[in-house]
């Protein structure tokens, strides 16, 4: 291949760009807002997007939040937890810091080499007296052994929270991915297929916790007396709720695209010696949240880190998620379980790992030359 004949792209290629619902028909909804002077406390459109999302994502109860880390936050304390809660390294910092915020010491269990998870095999040997959840995380929007997880928390009466910030939309045979354990969050960041500029929501199946979580979420306010709870500001606001409800529209559409992408991406890549990616089973609806990449530094003949900064000459912004390792994190790092020796596959991992560009807005002729700029930098 002529390196020199690929160009670079003419504009920033990044690994995400928001959806954008028309602005005439924002503006159209917010003229409701405007007129009702209602702005945020549980308004018209919260009261409308949080039953059209709970119909869309196939849950029983939902809360929706001002974003995902006030909703993890949340979930943790509405558990009334103590103790240890055995977590995953391989994360975005929210998932560990939100175990640390309730007062709870995060315990790493090394993951899975094929789906990145946490790894159900490992867990039961991190159990302790102490422990009182097992926090995963949907990495990538690729399922947990959501069954195998359930088992050992029944076997210790433990809870079980998913962080689900990448997999909106997902489903394992048919059931939405917030079905399972105690409680699940999902971020509706800017960056995530379905936002709503900055937001989340926590999907569960006790009724009881619908009012626990909203009192926890405004304030533990129960009425103009009477405040029963130590709550937090986590309420989403109406101008959120509304951009919410257009790009809901949208999201399936988006989805339409990135699998047209996906395939585009798998069908250029699989021949490459040395990268690798993750095929989910038929059995599960994606998320298409992202598309990462695994580079095996001997067979490929080049480094994660080097493709990455030479991705940046042809204008395109890959991502190192999720490097460093949480484990790594100067609060963490001296922790029993962030020994490497005991994460010895997160270790491996998350040298490996580059997560590509992928949104709606590319082509499949873009993530042809994207391809091809990863193929020429095997034989540099
Ligand atoms: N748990 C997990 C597993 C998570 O991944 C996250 C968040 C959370 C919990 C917490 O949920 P939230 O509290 O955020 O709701 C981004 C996001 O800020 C973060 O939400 C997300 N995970 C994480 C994986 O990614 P950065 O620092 O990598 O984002 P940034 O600003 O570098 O954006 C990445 C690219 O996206 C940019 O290069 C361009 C594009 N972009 C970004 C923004 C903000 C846009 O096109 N438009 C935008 O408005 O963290």
């Amino acid at each position: 291949m002529n390196i020199k004949k690929i160009k670079p792209f003419s504009k920033p290629i990044y690994i995400t760009r928001p959806i954008l619902p028309d602005l005439k028909k924002i503006t159209f909804y917010l003229k409701d807002v405007w007129k009702s002077q209602w702005l945020s406390n549980n308004g018209y459109q919260h009261k409308k997007f949080e039953y059209k999302l709970k119909k869309y994502l196939k849950v029983p109860y939902l809360s929706l939040f001002n974003n995902g880390t006030i909703a993890l936050l949340v979930a943790i304390k509405s558990l009334k937890l103590s103790g240890e809660v055995v977590t995953t390294p391989f994360t975005f910092p929210a998932t560990p810091h939100c175990i640390s915020w309730n007062n709870l010491t995060p315990v790493f269990c090394d993951i899975d080499p094929d789906t990145m998870n946490i790894n159900p095999d490992k867990i039961e040997s991190l159990i302790t007296k102490k422990t009182s959840a097992i926090l995963a995380v949907h990495v990538f929007g690729s399922p947990c052994d959501v069954e195998k997880i359930q088992k050992i928390a029944n076997k210790y009466n433990l809870k079980v929270i998913y962080d689900a910030a990448h997999a909106f939309g997902v489903k394992i045979n048919g059931v939405g991915i917030g079905n399972f354990g105690d409680v699940s969050m999902f971020s509706f960041h800017a960056t995530k297929l379905f936002h709503t500029a900055e937001g989340g929501a926590l999907a569960f199946k006790d009724v009881k916790l619908k009012t626990k979580i909203d009192l926890l979420k405004n304030f533990g306010i129960k009425n103009e007396e009477e405040v029963v709870d130590i709550g937090i500001n986590g309420k989403m606001n109406e101008i959120q709720a509304v951009l919410g409800q257009l790009v809901l529209e949208k999201v399936d559409d988006e989805m339409k695209k990135r699998k047209l992408l996906l395939d585009a991406y798998h069908n250029y890549l699989k021949d490459i010696e040395g990268i690798s990616f993750l095929k989910l089973p038929d059995t599960i609806k994606s998320s298409h949240q992202y598309f990462t990449i695994r580079i095996n530094e001997k067979e490929f003949g080049k480094s994660r880190n080097y493709i990455y900064d030479k991705f940046k000459k042809y204008n395109v912004f890959t991502r190192k998620y999720f490097y460093p390792l949480c484990s790594n994190y100067p609060h963490y790092i001296n922790f029993l379980s962030s020994k490497k020796a005991n994460l010895p596959v997160a270790h491996t991992v998350v040298n490996e790992v580059l997560s590509m560009p992928f949104y709606g807005g590319l082509s499949v002729n873009d993530i042809e030359k994207i391809c091809k700029i990863l193929k020429s930098f095997k034989n540099r």
